[in-house]
């Protein structure tokens, strides 16, 4: 929808940059409409969703004696966005969880218009502390806010309050535009024994991560320079910033600088609604970042996904010494849709993060205990795939399954030549779907598939040859997914940076209902889509896996797994 059909409902939030639609789209008329019941055809079984109504970004993620739990940005009264408060789920093993009670909820002055996105830093010998933006006004001006677990032997911290001593702990001063200064990371604690927090924000179209400081965590004070920023970028909602490891895939403590770490610095961009991140250097003495000149900083840069992903938030879990990364995957379905739905908005399953061995890119990977849901497993190797064949795994629930799959093909001769001019992947995979016949590839999945194939989502691949490599293409492409026309169907696409010297492509997608979630060659490009399948739904859902390019392909190993409903809420 375009910001001008629904101006006169919306003042505040929108904005335009090429036709799309800046902040949540914003329905008063539906925000509090509560559907009689809840439709499940297309609820996911072992993604994240509260039990019913809307959600959007992931908040405060920790794990604290024991527990892991998620906050989430929810509207207690409807499926759209609205009323906004502070979901709680807990969780053993960050996919079976238990809903309780909303952590935080509109009480105060500072936060009497909504308790929006913000993180949670674990104190050394006093436990979680939540930093929030409060929403002061209709405006939507924003200051900073903290809350504390009311009882800290309360196992899941069910009850937070908000103390009036030093709440709002920021506000925008000094030039800030106070409607866009929001969403606090978590903190880190720098050599001097200050705490530091970034709080995104924009200067005229120059988007920037403020910083913050502090001695006792709750007096703050604005530092003269933001940490970062980048021209025309726009508003930097969500910001996150952690190291990571140069010396293997282990996550570190949000504090932990040195020689032996980069730093990632990751925004989420509200005028595209696409996040993209940079790798780099902080230099903690200045209290500056510089992102590495293999990093692209702006609208082009790297992305942890190429599809539905936005405002993710990481933490570090000790316990396994990881970091791990959540992120939110909107509907693609019509407002009107999620209201008769009763639900909108899932996330994605949790991944392990880390930096690739060359430095260049992050890699991902979904968290280990996704695992202990696999069921029946099915087995396919060495099948020798010629153009135009499509071979179905059968034997497994195709609608909720985790298919891991591995090809090779024995020469890259027949790659199509690459033109220079395909910078945007998306639009090339639109160019170049999965039914355009190739040279190498496309090759792939076939998920969410109606038997005589009137709908499927395919997740797939495409080698090219330039002048000094190959340029690998992947693709997740909804344009077929669902006989539905007023549907949002993009054909997703994101290029994946990986040596063919073994001629060999790897491939990991979950499929859960209304969502895809694929990984290419072991989470080095990753893309979400959410698809809404009229015929190809519960059993009538079929898998298969397809060559349409002229050089034969291998599946050199293919599991798929039915998957188990996790626990949820
Ligand atoms: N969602 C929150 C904001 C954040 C945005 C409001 C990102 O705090 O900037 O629900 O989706």
């Amino acid at each position: 929808m375009s910001c001008l059909s629904f101006l006169t409902v919306v003042t505040v939030f929108c904005s335009l940059n090429n036709g799309v639609e800046a902040f949540h789209s914003i329905h008063p008329d539906l925000q509090s409409i509560s559907a009689r019941s809840v439709s499940n055809l297309h609820r996911t079984r072992y993604h994240f969703q509260p039990h019913r109504n809307w959600i959007n970004d992931p908040n405060g993620p920790m794990f604290y004696n024991g527990v892991y739990h998620l906050f989430y940005q929810y509207n207690p009264k409807g499926s759209v966005w609205g009323n906004i408060v502070w979901g709680h789920s807990v969780s053993k093993d960050l996919i079976n969880w238990k809903e309780l009670e909303p952590a935080l909820y509109p009480s105060k002055p500072f936060d009497k218009y909504g308790c929006w996105s913000g993180s949670v830093t674990i104190l050394p010998g006093q436990g979680p502390v939540m930093l929030y933006t409060g929403v002061v006004d209709k405006q939507s001006n924003e200051v900073q806010c903290y809350a504390i677990p009311e009882n800290l032997s309360d196992p899941y911290l069910t009850k937070w309050v908000k103390p009036d001593a030093f709440n709002p702990i920021a506000v925008a001063e000094n030039g800030i535009n106070a409607s866009v200064f929001r969403d606090p990371t978590t903190a880190w604690r720098g050599k001097d024994g200050h705490w530091r927090i970034l709080i995104g924000g924009k200067m005229k179209t120059r988007g920037m991560a403020f910083l913050y400081r502090s001695k006792d965590f709750v007096k703050w004070t604005r530092t003269k320079h933001p940490i970062h920023s980048a021209k025309s970028t726009g508003m930097w909602e969500c910001p996150d910033f952690y190291p990571v490891s140069l010396k293997g895939g282990k996550g570190l403590d949000t504090s932990t600088v040195g020689n032996s770490v980069k730093h990632v610095l990751k925004n989420s961009l509200d005028i595209t609604r696409y996040e993209y991140y940079t790798i780099g250097t902080y230099f903690w003495k200045k209290d500056k970042y510089i992102p590495d000149n293999t990093s692209e900083d702006g609208w082009g840069g790297l992305r942890y996904d190429y599809g539905n992903f936005y405002a993710s938030k990481s933490f570090f879990d000790p316990s396994k010494n990881r970091r791990i990364l959540w992120g939110w995957a909107n509907e693609s379905d019509s407002k009107e849709d999620d209201v008769k739905k009763g639900w909108a908005g899932i996330q994605a399953i949790p991944r392990t993060v880390w930096l690739d061995s060359q430095g260049r890119q992050l890699v991902q990977w979904p968290v280990e205990e996704l695992n202990g849901l696999r069921q029946k497993q099915v087995m396919i190797s060495s099948q020798k795939l010629k153009k135009g064949d499509y071979v179905e795994v059968k034997g497994i629930t195709a609608a909720q399954a985790d298919v891991e799959v591995s090809f090779s093909f024995s020469s890259l001769d027949k790659a199509e030549a690459f033109d220079p001019k395909w910078v945007n992947a998306q639009e090339l995979c639109a160019q170049k779907g999965s039914k355009v016949q190739g040279g190498i590839g496309p090759f792939g999945l076939l998920t969410l598939a109606s038997k005589k194939l009137e709908e499927f989502t395919p997740v797939f691949f495409r080698v090219f040859k330039a002048p000094k490599n190959h340029v690998i293409l992947m693709c997740s492409d909804a344009t077929r997914s669902s006989l539905k026309s007023e549907l949002y169907k993009p054909s997703f696409g994101g290029f994946l940076d990986v040596d063919l010297a073994h001629k060999k492509l790897s491939l990991r997608s979950l499929v859960d209902h209304s969502v895809v979630e694929s990984f290419g060659a072991g989470g080095r490009t990753n893309i979400l889509s959410r698809v809404y399948p009229t015929l190809a739904v519960k059993e009538n859902a079929h898998l298969f896996v397809f060559n349409n390019g002229t050089e034969k392909v291998t599946i050199e190993k293919l599991k798929a797994w039915s998957m188990k409903s996790a626990l949820r809420n």
